[in-house]
């Protein structure tokens, strides 16, 4: 399964994978994708994921070495120290690096739960398990407000410097509520996410796994 000197990623298109896929692409290192689409049902590409992520969740990468690397928040970090050149992160002990850790940690501790817990609902509760949805739903909504009133018009969302947090907003805004939301109720979010799509190092990315926004 490990394969020398790249990085391997476990890929469905428009998923979490496209996070992981866009900071590879940001440190221009060496990626090979392996489709899990369907990885959610029973079948092939779940136990193929099944056997080194036991969540079962994407982002997973395999990484160069043939350890297992999860959790978007955690490859964020690390790719950031592997590649510090890639800008994916402001350098410790500079000024923007307190605002880095908070706000991407917020990301990955508040707004992705509300998918994990809403895209599946019957998981979670038998009796009305749609309502589980909308409440998650809704206070994804909340946050996103929040972020937006705390980005106010800055170039990304730690004003001139750009960050991994920028990946993750052209990525989560293609997801529920949706772009056409986000430019009604979230429009400096919007804007980054537009900036981020026209990103030179993100756009093959960003339009392989969104072509429908291409
Ligand atoms: N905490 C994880 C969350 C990953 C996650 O929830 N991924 C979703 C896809 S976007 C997933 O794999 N869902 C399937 C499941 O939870 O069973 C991270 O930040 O990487």
């Amino acid at each position: 399964m490990e394969h020398a000197g790249s990085y391997t990623v476990f890929s469905v298109p428009g998923w979490g994978s496209a996070l992981a896929e866009a900071m590879l692409a940001l440190c221009s290192a060496p990626v090979r994708i392996e489709d899990v689409t369907g990885f959610d049902r029973p079948g092939g590409a779940r136990e193929r994921l099944l056997k080194i992520n036991s969540l079962g969740q994407v982002p997973t990468l395999l990484l160069p070495e043939g350890s297992v690397m999860t959790e978007s928040a955690a490859i964020a970090l690390l790719l950031s120290e592997r590649y510090p050149q890639a800008g994916l992160a402001p350098a410790p002990g500079t000024p923007l690096r307190s605002a880095f850790l908070r706000r991407l940690i917020w990301i990955a501790a508040n707004i992705y739960p509300t998918f994990t817990y809403g895209d599946y609902p019957e998981r979670w509760v038998s009796a009305d398990p749609m309502s589980l949805k909308s409440a998650t739903d809704r206070y994804r909504e909340r946050l996103w407000r929040h972020l937006e009133s705390d980005v106010s018009a800055g170039e990304w969302v730690l004003g001139a410097e750009f960050s991994v947090l920028d990946v993750y907003i052209a990525v989560m805004t293609h997801w529920r509520p949706g772009r056409s939301w986000f430019a009604a109720q979230c429009p400096c979010l919007h804007a980054i996410a537009a900036r981020a799509d026209d990103h030179p190092l993100l756009q093959v990315v960003l339009r392989r796994n969104f072509p429908s926004s291409a």
